[in-house]
């Protein structure tokens, strides 16, 4: 951190301190969360923090923040990882593209909020500020970074790096260079292979067949990763990179086989939980089956019934991953100006279409010279968009979409590269064409 970084980093630091001591003024509050990975441990890590100054507290998860208006409440709500208005009776730490300073937001003190640091983080800091010995929170932190995919450029850095570096320091973290595969605590090769959605690996992902005999061809035996020697690790990822290359998978997504992985100690050898991917896996699924306080009772500590009932979420949830991904292959996109898209209906779930369009896109199923986006029905009969781009495109996709969508009475948000819009039904079309006007618009 330079000289002006640390000057920011005071005042943001100056500004959760006084937000801790408004909140000990409370004696009962209502969380809203983000029902995703980062939404729930943020979640956790708030419902800490108020257990130890004695605040009664009820949580909600929202899938998002265009769902609710703070001034429907009559609770004092503390709001985290949802890009919502903070009224007079609340509070709202987020981290998504804002302008509005009364968030309690990175990007108000020049911090970009989409790679330096997620909700949990933020909340991370918050109790950390509480008192140091919650440094051990940074594991969850972590954790929603990750499910929050911040470390997109290779590893964590920025203000998650402060975080990982104190949690390191307190012996709860760990960063170590590997195989980022989803698994390699609890599965065998084989079902690593077949289970790998992202990237998602051409002929393997979905057959198990292949993946055994594929296996059998470079002389691997089928067992646990971390049970291969080294000189077998190395010879098969060089022979996975080999048939990814083959199959024109994305150069990048290919060198995204091997990078930084973030461990912790504390948890068993063997459990899911060791593993941040994994952690924040579970976490999601839990999320994206709409059971959300499932995967928060596990980061509260629960490692027996809700973490059972969380693996049978995550088959489920994988199912329908593998599902929607080979819908896609078998579909063609429908092509219209800078965009690509598909619409699903009830094929997949609104829970399910980001993260569906997301590996596609990450692992060349769609290309990545268009916006790419997947709409899907949602239970309330409207429709639920996502999108996706390359960073290279230089496009905020946010604010684009939420653009679009107002024109048609809907709405939209999220980030530069990730972005979705709920609209009503029988709004697709003028939305789309809405949508590649204002990029179009945007780019000259
Ligand atoms: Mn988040």
């Amino acid at each position: 951190m330079d000289y002006s970084n640390r000057r920011q980093f005071n005042l943001f630091l100056k500004t959760l301190r006084n937000s801790l001591y408004e909140l000990k003024k409370k004696k009962e509050v209502k969380v809203l969360s983000h029902s995703d990975a980062d939404g729930i441990a943020a979640a956790a890590i708030l419902v800490n923090a108020l257990k130890n100054l004695n605040i009664e507290y009820t949580v909600e998860f929202l899938k998002s923040s265009g769902e609710v208006d703070l001034n429907d409440y009559s609770e004092f709500i503390v709001a985290a990882d949802l890009n919502l208005d903070p009224t007079p009776n609340s509070m709202v730490f987020d981290h998504h593209y804002t302008l509005n300073p009364k968030v309690i937001n990175p990007f108000n003190f020049g911090f970009n909020g989409s790679e330096e640091i997620s909700a949990s983080g933020l909340l991370g800091l918050f109790s950390y500020l509480q008192s140091n010995e919650n440094s051990r929170f940074f594991t969850l932190s972590t954790v929603g970074a990750i499910g929050d995919r911040q470390d997109r450029t290779g590893r964590l850095v920025g203000l998650n790096r402060w975080l990982l570096n104190k949690g390191c320091e307190s012996g709860v973290l760990r960063e170590e260079k590997d195989l980022k595969f989803y698994g390699k605590e609890t599965k065998k090769i084989a079902n690593l292979l077949c289970y790998s959605s992202d990237p998602f690996i051409p002929g393997m992902t979905g057959n198990i067949k292949s993946c055994h005999s594929f296996l059998s061809s470079i002389g691997i035996k089928n067992r646990r990763w971390f049970e291969l020697t080294p000189h077998e690790k190395r010879r098969l990822i060089t022979k996975l990179v080999y048939l990814m290359f083959n199959s024109n998978v994305p150069v990048d997504t290919t060198k995204n086989l091997i990078g930084y992985v973030y461990t912790f100690p504390y948890e068993p050898q063997g459990s899911e939980l060791r593993d941040a991917k994994e952690f924040s896996t579970i976490l999601n699924a839990t999320a994206r089956t709409d059971y959300p306080d499932v995967g928060l009772s596990i980061c509260l500590g629960d490692r027996e019934k809700k973490l059972n009932l969380a693996r049978q979420f995550l088959d489920l949830y994988r199912t329908q991953i593998i599902d929607g991904l080979n819908y896609l292959r078998e579909k063609d996109p429908i092509f219209y100006g800078n965009l690509q898209y598909f619409y699903a209906k009830d094929r997949i779930k609104d829970t399910m279409i980001g993260t569906i369009l997301g590996i596609a896109v990450s692992s060349g199923i769609l290309s990545n010279n268009h916006v790419n986006l997947g709409l899907a029905n949602t239970d309330n009969h409207k429709i639920k968009v996502s999108a996706r781009i390359s960073p290279q495109m230089n496009i905020n996709l946010a604010s684009a979409l939420n653009s679009a969508a107002s024109l048609v009475g809907g709405s939209g948000g999220g980030h530069n590269v990730a972005a979705g819009a709920i609209i009503p039904k029988g709004e697709e079309e003028n939305f789309i064409l809405n949508l590649d006007t204002i990029i179009d618009s945007n780019s000259n």
